[in-house]
């Protein structure tokens, strides 16, 4: 299908933010559409997301910049290319935009296209996205990380931990996982207005609790699971998103509630020793994304019991996980498409973490649309795990909602390996 058209324009993501999205017409008639997501805890050596600065519109995030750069630049560049031919193409814009880090175009411009060329490569050949990304390979529904309780810049740094996720180790199947994941998510929500914490929900639909200390939300996490009738460190473990470069000040690592700070190694103890006194599975960035000698610290103390992803520190970007690689800087790597800036880029990534026993999580952003493509990208690439924020709001639940549809399409293929994933890289 040679691409006829290509039409971008703004709407807006589920902050209300302007964000870009595009749609490619082909040849029959068939279009594909992308729509890129944003962060807020961005880290620094992200692709970089072109915003117009204006401070009249939008409060300088309009996105007209991009579009432009896609309706004339890349819209030349590529009409009349196969939208089949996605390698090829996602390597005319990387080559088209010239920069280290798409700041030329822009990686939002460049994510729109290449998300859009997918979109449409799968309607072209008939396939649902998800097997036309895998080449028919993809069948492993991930295991989901659900966040529970929002902090960090996510929630106005009430606490300092950005994500306090749940991970359901033992169901049977991903429907299962939800049900399990619906009755904590609304247990802990009862047990919040109880105790007169509730304070509505953060960016992620997790809640926005009013507790004094990052411990406090721990044991209330505790307390929650074992409330809602489960086992926590056996059916239900927790997972969670330090967001580190948030916290450092290329110096210190600094907490408001309490306020204290860390020198790298008190970070470090401080880490090591919530993940003997609590069941956590996960952590997350849980140093700065320049402080690789604490990264490898870290995992040389904790890599064999816990999964340690970097997200900030990798940036979906295969240069930056090999180096991680080769110091034995994690375990496991976050996946957001929009780090990066191409679906090419993006799979390269999730290949290369799995190609050297580490494990890939495919993740959305703080700032997402109703768009499914993670979720189809997960079983393509039998990721096997997927993090999407909280269990409520339409564009968290579009993803979990769109994996069970792929679960049905899969039928009698469709795998899940719940928390047994996790014996791929631990030994617990
Ligand atoms: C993260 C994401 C999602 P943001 O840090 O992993 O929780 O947040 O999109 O703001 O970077
Ligand atoms: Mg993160």
């Amino acid at each position: 299908m040679k691409i006829r058209s290509v039409d971008a324009y703004q709407i807006f993501d589920s902050r209300g933010t302007p964000t870009v999205e595009c749609v490619i017409t082909g040849e029959p008639g068939l279009t594909g559409v992308g729509r890129v997501p944003s962060g807020a805890s961005t880290g620094q050596y992200e692709a970089l997301e072109l915003r117009d600065d204006d401070p009249l519109r939008f409060g300088g995030q309009s996105v007209s910049t991009a579009i432009g750069h896609i309706n004339g630049e890349i819209a030349a560049a590529i009409m009349g290319n196969d939208v089949r031919n996605q390698e090829a193409i996602d390597l005319r814009l990387i080559e088209l935009d010239g920069s280290q880090n798409k700041s030329r175009l822009g990686a939002n411009a460049l994510l729109a296209v290449s998300l859009a060329v997918a979109d449409a490569a799968g309607k072209a050949s008939g396939r649902a996205l998800y097997e036309h990304l895998g080449k028919g390979q993809g069948s492993l529904l991930p295991l989901p990380e659900i966040q529970i309780i929002g902090g960090g810049a996510h929630a106005h740094w009430r606490v300092d931990i950005q994500d306090f996720l749940l991970v359901v180790m033992n169901a049977a199947s991903y429907e299962e996982s939800l049900k399990v994941t619906y009755d904590i998510y609304r247990k802990a929500g009862d047990l919040l207005m109880q105790q007169g914490r509730a304070a509505g929900v953060a960016d992620e639909g997790g809640y926005w609790p009013l507790f004094e200390t990052n411990h406090a939300v721990l044991d209330f996490l505790v307390d929650a699971i074992g409330a809602a009738g489960y086992a926590a460190g056996r059916d239900c473990m927790i997972s969670l998103d330090f967001a580190a470069s948030d916290l450092y000040d290329g110096e210190y690592y600094k907490f408001r509630s309490p306020d204290r700070r860390f020198t790298r190694d008190e970070f470090i103890d401080l880490v090591v020793d919530w993940c003997h006194r609590y069941p956590i599975i996960s952590v997350e960035d849980p140093l700065a994304d320049s402080d690789w000698t604490g990264w490898t610290r870290l995992s040389d103390r904790l890599g064999d019991r816990v999964q340690i992803v970097g997200d900030d520190l990798f940036t979906t970007n295969p240069q930056r996980i090999r180096k991680g690689l080769e110091i034995n800087a994690a375990n496991a790597v976050l996946i957001k498409p929009n780090q990066i800036g191409t679906v090419t880029e993006t799979i390269a990534a999730i290949e290369l973490t799995k190609q050297h026993g580490w494990l890939p999580i495919v993740s959305a952003r703080s700032g997402e649309t109703e768009d499914t493509f993670i979720a189809h990208l997960a079983v393509a690439t039998n990721a096997g795990q997927i993090k999407v924020g909280s269990f409520a709001r339409g564009e968290r639940m579009a993803k979990w909602n769109e994996l069970i549809r792929i679960g049905r399409a899969l039928g009698n293929r469709a795998q899940f390996e719940g928390g047994r994933i996790y014996e791929r890289i631990l030994r617990r």
